[in-house]
């Protein structure tokens, strides 16, 4: 759904899938186009959501219960809509944001077996009809997915996951962009950046076209 004059774009994907890689190729398409954007990531972007995500990411709570988990990413993600995705959509500021609530019934749903009708319920509390206009799925085989992350840093508290709990993330964000094509575009991730990111124009080309 279309919220004032902005936009919300989000970009999805299992770890090592290009979020980071191509977030500042897509800020560059759509300023471009002469859109004003504001970058925002989720857990986090603001300065209550960045603590709430070193909760999440970080070591010091590594038996944290599943619905803790789920119930702070919603408390972050209160915030970050309240703080700044509603205002800049509202002042007709394209909001571009490194995940948002796809990961939460891919991770927590898919991956640790929430019951996806609760993860609705916190949708529907949250964001009350606001969701993303469009959504980039960054898709590839979770084994390459976790090559590339592992060449770059030191795992975080996902990271540390089997890779049994990747694949049933993946799946849950397939199954999403099957239900929800329309909304949702799936880019193989697998091949070289130089393609993702053709493939990756093709889709703002026609997405800026249909919007103007
Ligand atoms: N989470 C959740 O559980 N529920 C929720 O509701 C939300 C989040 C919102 C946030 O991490 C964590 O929170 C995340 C889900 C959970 N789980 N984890 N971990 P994040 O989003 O900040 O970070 P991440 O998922 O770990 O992202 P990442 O590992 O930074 O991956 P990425 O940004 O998608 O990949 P990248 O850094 O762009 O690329 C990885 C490497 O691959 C890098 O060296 C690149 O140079 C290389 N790369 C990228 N593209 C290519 C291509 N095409 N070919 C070859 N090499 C490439």
């Amino acid at each position: 759904m279309t919220v004032g004059r902005g936009r919300f774009i989000t970009v999805e994907g299992i770890e090592g899938a290009g979020k980071s890689s191509n977030l500042e190729f897509i800020k560059q398409l759509l300023e471009a186009a002469g859109k004003e954007v504001l970058f925002t990531r989720e857990p986090g972007g603001t300065p209550l959501g960045e603590e709430v995500r070193n909760l999440l990411l970080g070591h010091r709570h590594t038996g944290m219960a599943d619905d803790t988990e789920l119930l702070l990413m919603f408390a972050a993600r209160a915030e970050n809509l309240e703080q700044k995705i509603r205002p800049a959509l509202d002042a007709g500021i394209w909001v571009l944001c490194d995940r948002f609530t796809d990961a939460s019934y891919a991770y927590q749903g898919g991956g640790r077996g929430i019951d996806m009708r609760r993860i609705q319920m916190l949708e529907e509390w949250t964001q009350g009809d606001l969701r993303p206009d469009l959504t980039v799925l960054l898709d590839l085989p979770v084994e390459v997915g976790l090559e590339r992350a592992g060449k770059r840093s030191e795992p975080d508290r996902f990271e540390k996951e089997e890779i049994r709990f990747f694949e049933s993330v993946r799946q849950a964000y397939l199954q999403i962009a099957w239900d929800q094509a329309e909304r949702v575009k799936l880019v193989d991730a697998s091949s070289p950046l130089y393609e993702v990111q053709a493939r990756i124009r093709e889709v703002f080309d026609d997405y800026i076209q249909s919007a103007s």
